[in-house]
């Protein structure tokens, strides 16, 4: 589904380090690329937990103050019982407000890349909600992963995906990651998704160019991450965090940029840079809340609601699982 085509070459490494693989493929390709997934090591989720509280980062209080303002309506959604699952948890400080408003949630099931975050976050939720039994899953929800047992066997299971975190897939990506939520959430699954909606190119561009430089290290990060567990040298002097707007496309690119004519060693590669050639290292697609449904739409999903803030920087749309998929892709 939205896993990347994958170049036919020998794997560097150990043929399951994804990581390894992943990194050396995007690196040797044109341009550079490496998938935004790889910057939540626990240095960078923490580092993007300081984003979400930036003056400039403005999307996690927006969804935060519309969460808070449609609770009860957004709560009624979810039976008595259901299973939450949120996708690409982090620290879940949005479930929190779910969880409050929906008191009679079974099950809350955070999925998250970063195992060291969720673990620490579980264990905070169980201190505040006694009754909640809270099940994390450590693994990347890109890929095909199993539910537990629990959760499987809820009335039903409601999907969660906050953050604009579906920003970081292309399109069709996003469409693949959808209907793939429809399969393993099940019958009569509920879905509420929170998606950055299309701003003026100053206020985007000044939400990823913080003036503290936080996200600059945040995606700095990745090499340092690079560096320590692929056995990289590369000289975080040498490169610059790139964030701009790209309007044609929707969407905030983030590169990290050679400063300089270089080389850098990677897993046992040399990978060589031109001054000022980047390595890509996240786009952040933006959209129209029609766009959304749309999308939804077409991968099976039936939209039930979208609330705004009043700015209209940010949206959360709900949807439920439609009985049958569209019929132009109902052989997959
Ligand atoms: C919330 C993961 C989608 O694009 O806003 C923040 C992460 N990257 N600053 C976003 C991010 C740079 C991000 N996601």
């Amino acid at each position: 589904m939205v896993a990347l085509a994958r170049s036919p070459r020998p794997l560097p490494q150990v043929a399951d380090d994804t990581f390894a693989f992943d990194v050396v493929d995007g690196l040797q390709a044109t341009p550079k690329r490496v998938p935004a997934k790889y910057f939540y090591d626990d240095t960078g989720s923490q580092l993007f937990e300081r984003i979400t509280d930036l003056p400039e980062y403005y999307p996690t209080r927006c969804e935060m103050r519309i969460l808070r303002a449609h609770a009860a309506e957004i709560a009624k959604l979810i039976p008595d019982g259901a299973a939450l699952v949120e996708f690409g948890a982090g620290a879940n400080k949005k479930a929190r407000i779910l969880l409050q408003a929906a008191p009679n949630i079974g099950l809350y099931v955070p999925v998250d890349i970063c195992g060291e975050m969720i673990e620490r976050e579980a264990a905070e939720l169980r201190l505040d909600f006694p009754q909640l039994t809270v099940l994390p899953v450590a693994a990347d929800f890109t890929q095909a992963f199993d539910l537990p047992a629990e959760a499987k066997a809820a009335p039903l299971r409601v999907g969660f995906f906050p953050g604009s975190t579906i920003g970081n897939f292309e399109p069709h990506e996003a469409a693949g990651f959808l209907r793939h939520a429809g399969k393993i959430l099940g019958a009569r699954a509920r879905l509420i998704v929170g998606v950055d909606l299309i701003k003026p190119a100053e206020v985007l561009n000044a939400a990823y160019n913080d003036a503290e430089g936080i996200t600059a290290q945040f995606n700095l990060n990745l090499l340092t991450r690079i560096n320590r567990e692929l056995g990289g040298n590369f000289n975080l002097d040498c490169f610059e965090h790139h964030a701009f707007y790209n309007r044609e496309r929707h969407r905030i690119e983030m590169h990290l940029a050679s400063l300089k004519r270089q080389k850098a060693k990677v897993a046992g590669e040399t990978i060589e840079f031109r001054a000022g050639e980047t390595i890509h290292t996240e786009n952040s697609y933006k959209y129209s809340t029609e766009k959304l449904a749309a999308l939804a739409r077409g991968a099976g999903w039936r939209p039930l609601h979208a609330w705004n803030d009043e700015r209209k920087y940010f949206s959360i749309q709900a949807f439920e699982l439609a009985d049958e998929m569209p019929p132009l892709r109902a052989a997959e």
